[in-house]
């Protein structure tokens, strides 16, 4: 599983630039990543550039045979394929120009040299969606399938035989965001050979620039530095209201500053230089020594009720470490 969250590693990386000087003693000239203002407008105009020039098999969509797999594939609008309409056009593309929100980045965050919050449009297409009532959040356990590509084809990274389990702010930002606008399927159904099935789940792809990817940190020798990245998705099903480290309260939860990140909420930051634990993956989210799950109150059923504050002073108990 390479899918992994590039944001705490970057946050070790962090460690390893503020130790010293990197011009000194070792010979190795650290190159500063590039401004993250400048890499958008790059990368926005190659997604762009992609999704017109490309379409998707949006007709075995439209009038699927019996046996469709719903899954997506995509070439090139030329030759015997110059009449097809592209993803941009399709009218199942949705990002910023079709009145979705974007999504800021920090800069600081990236490792970029620069000190800006910049705005990415993450472009996510529905080619099918799931029947579930609601979609996942960013806290929540995921049941996918997908394959990460390049723009230019080259796959990195796929698991498109057997689902597999994501939460959501374990992976890459853009993965983790996308995935909030599918929706689910219903199953799991048995094959009758040990294997489960999944019916009218959420098909797609997301499209993102790499400031929502992997940014100055290129993976697997695979994906050059500032790639905007393509994932193709399969939701099959998710975990509602997941809570990542038991703590009784729901992972989403636990994002304070409602940015929809919740790898940068970290209350007792001060005391984990070395070994940050964002809110939603620590048990003692103040670090006074008593659980979380013992200074919130609980339903019977042990799921989350309220908070507590004991001493008044607008800070809840879990979070006030004094
Ligand atoms: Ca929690
Ligand atoms: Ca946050
Ligand atoms: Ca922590
Ligand atoms: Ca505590």
């Amino acid at each position: 599983m390479k899918l992994k969250n590039s944001c705490l590693f970057l946050l070790m990386v962090i460690g390893i630039f503020s130790c010293g000087n990197p011009d000194d003693n070792s010979g190795l000239v650290a190159v500063p990543p590039r401004d993250l203002s400048e890499v958008i407008v790059e990368d926005d105009a190659e997604i762009l550039a992609f999704l017109q020039s490309h379409f998707y098999n949006y007709e075995e969509f439209q009038n699927p045979t019996a046996d469709f797999d719903y899954r997506i594939k995509f070439d090139t609008i030329a030759g015997e394929n110059s009449d097809k309409i592209s993803i941009f056009d399709s009218g199942s593309l949705a990002g910023v120009e079709f009145g979705m929100e974007t999504i800021s980045v920090s800069s600081v965050e990236l490792l970029s040299a620069s000190d800006e919050v910049v705005d990415h449009t993450l472009y996510y297409l529905v080619a099918r969606q799931g029947v579930s009532e609601t979609a996942p959040t960013i806290g929540d356990n995921t049941n996918v399938r997908y394959e990460g590509s390049l723009l230019t084809g080259e796959v990195f990274d796929s698991s498109v035989e057997q689902p597999i389990q994501f939460n959501l702010s374990r992976v890459v930002r853009g993965f983790g965001n996308g995935l909030e606008y599918f929706k689910s399927g219903t199953g799991p159904i048995e094959n009758g050979d040990g294997t489960f099935n999944y019916e009218d789940y959420g098909v797609g792809a997301i499209f993102m620039p790499s400031g929502l990817a992997y940014f100055s940190t290129p993976e697997n020798n695979i994906i050059p530095l500032y790639a905007p990245l393509v994932f193709k998705v399969e939701l099959f099903s998710f975990e509602k209201d997941s809570d990542f480290d038991g703590d009784g309260i729901p992972s989403f939860m636990e994002d304070l500053d409602m940015d929809g990140n919740l790898n940068n909420d970290n209350t007792d930051d001060e005391d984990e230089v070395n070994t940050f634990s964002p809110n939603y993956a620590d048990t003692d989210d103040d670090n006074d020594g008593i659980l979380t799950i013992d200074e919130i109150n609980l339903n019977d059923d042990g799921s989350f009720l309220s908070y507590r504050d004991t001493d008044g002073d607008g800070i809840y108990d879990h979070l006030d470490d004094n």
